[in-house]
């Protein structure tokens, strides 16, 4: 027991609590289309932003004074036991974490991949003794200045090298913590300006390190998937992980779309320009839908703000495209998601995410209940039904001549019909 959550109670499910600390939708063994709830959503809380963040902004520095804030392993370990005691709090079955975020840089890259080992055997022992299990590691290849230009990417041969060893330490503590994922986020890899950027060579770079990440995991037998996490731009002007669209192109000419799938973040999409279930929708018709990054941006200021999500209604059209797809495998959600700076209480960290949790279950239900429903399934096939047709097939084998004199022997004049767009709204918005 830490000090930090020391009145705050495990919070359970209870439909008609009264109490703030409770679950009203979130109820892990409730059976979802034959699956407990737990495994549909598999949540993970994530370390940086709930431990690791200072609470500052462009215009102000630190707002939340924590008392495992500092640069030494002992501040590491009592980090640890606060962030396992916030999992135990909430139950959530999993984590994510930067290495930056659990232990401290040390003096040489030596130094430093010890003190991110010592921190992985102590994180091992509480998960040996029922604490979470890992969504994803990951590498922190965007906050120290020497990736200021990028990792991968970048101009100078010897940060490729620093970037490429980080990652194999990264790599090699997931592995160790049984990791179901491995995540690369190219948070620098992109350009601040194409003036002095030489976007063939980067763009080439980038792939030979997928690459390598791909050959490594095969040689020590990481069993988790790879996941890019796609993002226009924040903190590079441009970056080459756009979207679904663009990080699939890349995967396919680099031959590792069957190697690589996709963590995708709503805060993201919105960025891109798309709507999060377009994100969703794309990669899973690419087969490239691996996990999820539930946390929103707000809607006027155009920052990438990671909100807790709030809305039933955007996170049911996102589960309804996860449950189409058949479900997470090895992918999860994931709330990378931050407290706002002045919500400074043990309290807020707790209740933030535990609001966030039921608006998922709820958005879970919803798109469960419209699935069974059948009639938006059954619209859609509708639409299409004229491409089940054999000779609808054998058009698309031919070739534009042969359909030309078909078109013509038929005497075809092809009426259009109603897309019904307002009738299908109504229907989704009687499920929320
Ligand atoms: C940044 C972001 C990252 C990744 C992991 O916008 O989403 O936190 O999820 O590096
Ligand atoms: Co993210």
């Amino acid at each position: 027991m830490t000090e930090f959550f020391a009145d705050i109670p495990k919070l359970a499910y209870q439909a008609d609590a009264t109490d703030e600390f409770a679950f009203r939708h979130y109820n892990p063994d409730e059976v979802i289309l034959g699956r407990r709830m737990e495994d549909h959503l598999r949540f993970a809380v994530c370390y940086w932003h709930s431990f690791a963040w200072p609470g500052g902004d462009p215009f102000g520095g630190q707002t939340f004074k924590r008392p495992w804030f500092g640069e030494t392993m002992d501040h590491a370990r009592l980090k640890a036991d606060t962030a396992f005691e916030m999992f135990r709090i909430l139950g959530v079955p999993f984590f994510c974490f930067h290495d930056a975020d659990v232990r401290p840089e040390g003096g040489s890259f030596a130094e430093t991949t010890r003190n991110l080992e010592e921190i992985t055997e102590y994180f091992a022992a509480k998960m040996e003794a029922g604490g979470p299990k890992l969504l994803w590691g990951t590498a922190n290849l965007f906050s120290n200045r020497r990736f200021m230009a990028g990792a991968a990417t970048n101009p100078d041969p010897d940060i490729f090298a620093y970037a490429a060893a980080t990652v194999k330490t990264c790599m090699d503590t997931t592995h160790r913590l049984d990791g179901a994922n491995y995540v690369l986020w190219g948070g620098r890899e992109g350009y601040e300006t194409l003036l002095n950027t030489d976007l063939r060579r980067e763009m080439e770079q980038m792939g030979r390190f997928l690459s390598m990440v791909v050959d490594y995991k095969h040689k020590i037998g990481f069993k988790g998937t790879i996941l890019v996490e796609p993002k226009p731009q924040e903190p590079t002007k441009h970056q080459y992980d756009y979207d679904v669209a663009t990080c699939y192109g890349f995967l396919q000419r680099f031959g590792l779309e069957k190697e690589v799938k996709l963590n995708i973040e709503q805060g993201h999409a919105i960025l891109a320009g798309h709507s999060f279930e377009h994100e969703l929708a794309l990669a899973a018709s690419l087969g490239v839908l691996g996990s999820i990054d539930m946390n929103r941006n707000d809607y006027q200021c155009g920052w990438d703000t990671d909100h807790f999500p709030n809305s039933v209604p955007e996170v049911a059209l996102a589960y309804y495209e996860i449950l189409r797809a058949g479900g997470f495998t090895t992918g999860g959600t994931n709330f990378d998601a931050k407290l706002r700076r002045q919500s400074l209480d043990p309290e807020d960290l707790i209740l933030a995410h535990a609001g966030a949790m039921d608006v998922c279950a709820r958005g879970l239900k919803a798109a469960a209940a419209m699935l069974e429903d059948g009639k938006l399934e059954a619209a859609r096939a509708a639409r299409y039904a004229g491409w089940d047709r054999p000779e609808a097939q054998a058009m698309l084998a031919s070739d534009l001549e042969s359909i030309a004199a078909d078109v013509e022997a038929r005497g075809l004049d092809p009426q259009p019909v109603s897309g019904r767009q307002e009738r299908l709204e109504n229907l989704v918005n009687r499920f929320f």
